[in-house]
């Protein structure tokens, strides 16, 4: 787009910049035909779920990935959180940042577990250890982390603090697969991790999950919960639901496995690109990872400032005209949404940067799905938006 010419912004009148729409997280899918290959041999066995060949080889390759004894293959993440929960014990109160996808919370509030949100160090938009004392009271059982963006928690400092506390610590890594910290593998912290392998993430199963521990006690319980509790045929020795991951999600989770350098450097390049093309516009910077660690680049965020001239929120409707449907994640923070808003009305007052970040963020389409020269146009359409910001702020005011 000739950035100098403001008919052609679609915001201002002119004709979208893509004909089709670009969306976040639209899936990475590996070599088809060997997920094909897969699907049939799973028709051929008849052997669908409950723990067939495919959820045994994808739990060993997790387990042998990420360098833990235990990896508990699940239906999605949120059925994870919820029985990791359960099976840590957690109850009455558990610290939580708001700054998440809105399903952290819900697993404990499923279950009558008060999350107790947590602000955000704006540096990294994880979890403030320095702010999780003051938020311990009598009835705190755990803490649960949230390596955001993939981006590790403090996990030194939160670890600390349980142990002095005696709570349980876990972690919500629905981001971090395939991510380390000071070069261990994500999966390893705390008592237990959970990842996320929805259509969105960077591998996914179509929808699934997994609990990543090294606690050998702690994964039996595991493995009896997400299956009703059954130890053998007619024998139920627990409380349990149904947490299985079935056979076709494997089969796609070991196929993505397959490609997973591709998708890694997509994602990397993506990102490097858009660092490049936005490195000299103001009140404009892409959150940054660390490269000396594994990482995954699975989201490409950017944080909107004032100096930028024009709010996320006029920067949103400029892409969204264009087509690019770039998303709010995770506005308007967890604490702002039912139940929890009006649980917990006063929330908001001890989540200052949480309340800032929420106003600040853009997740952009990266991924398998979209081009470097793609990440370019986007680019080129938000340094076209900054140039004119003056007539967007004025034509969106007439318009709303
Ligand atoms: N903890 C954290 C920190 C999480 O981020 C998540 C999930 C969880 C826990 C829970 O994990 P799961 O129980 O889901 O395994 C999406 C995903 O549904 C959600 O899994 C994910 N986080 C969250 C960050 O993103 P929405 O509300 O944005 O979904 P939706 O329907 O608006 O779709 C997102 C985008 O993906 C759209 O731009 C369309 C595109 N899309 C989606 C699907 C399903 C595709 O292009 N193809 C597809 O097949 O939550």
């Amino acid at each position: 787009m000739p950035s100098g010419s403001l008919s052609q912004l679609a915001c201002l009148g002119g004709t979208p910049r893509f004909a089709e729409s670009f969306f976040v997280g639209r899936p990475n899918i590996g070599d088809h035909s060997a997920f094909l290959k897969r699907a049939a041999d799973i028709l051929e066995r008849r052997w669908l779920s409950n723990h067939g060949v495919c959820v045994q080889e994808f739990e060993k390759r997790l387990c042998d990935m990420l360098g833990v004894r235990h990896c508990i293959a699940m239906c999605n993440a949120t059925v994870a959180l919820e029985i990791t929960s359960r099976a840590l014990g957690l109850r009455s109160e558990v610290i939580v940042p708001s700054f998440t996808f809105v399903a952290t919370a819900h697993a404990l509030q499923w279950q009558e577990i008060t999350p107790v949100f947590c602000d955000i160090d704006p540096a990294t938009h994880n979890i403030d250890p320095a702010k999780v004392e003051a938020l311990i009271t009598p009835r705190t059982t755990g803490i649960v982390g949230v390596h955001l963006w993939g981006r590790p928690c403090n996990v030194e400092a939160l670890q600390a603090i349980a142990d002095k506390h005696g709570l349980r610590l876990m972690f919500d890594a629905a981001h971090a697969f395939g991510c380390s910290h000071r070069g261990k593998m994500i999966g390893g912290f705390g008592e237990a991790e959970v990842f996320s392998f929805h259509a969105t993430k960077f591998l996914n199963t179509f929808e699934g999950g997994a609990v990543a521990t090294n606690d050998d006690a702690l994964a039996e319980r595991i493995k009896l919960m997400h299956n009703f509790g059954f130890s053998g045929f007619d024998n139920v020795v627990h409380i349990g639901t149904n947490g299985k991951m079935n056979e076709m999600s494997a089969a796609m989770g070991l196929t993505g496995l397959d490609s997973i350098d591709t998708f890694i450097s997509a994602n990397r390049s993506h990102w490097e690109t858009c660092q490049h093309e936005l490195a000299g516009v103001s009140g404009i910077s892409v959150i940054n990872y660390n490269t000396d660690e594994r990482c995954n680049f699975q989201y490409l965020i950017l944080e909107v400032d004032d100096d930028f001239g024009l709010s996320r929120d006029h920067l949103l409707a400029v892409l969204h005209a264009e087509n690019v449907i770039a998303r709010r994640y995770f506005y308007p923070g967890t604490h702002r949404m039912q139940p929890y808003r009006s649980l917990q009305p006063q929330s908001h007052l001890w989540l200052p940067e949480t309340e800032k970040v929420c106003q600040r963020i853009l997740s952009l389409p990266t991924g398998t799905a979209v081009t470097e020269e793609d990440i370019r146009a986007f680019c080129s359409i938000i340094r076209a938006a900054q140039q004119h910001a003056e007539e967007i702020k004025a034509h969106l005011a007439t318009a709303i």
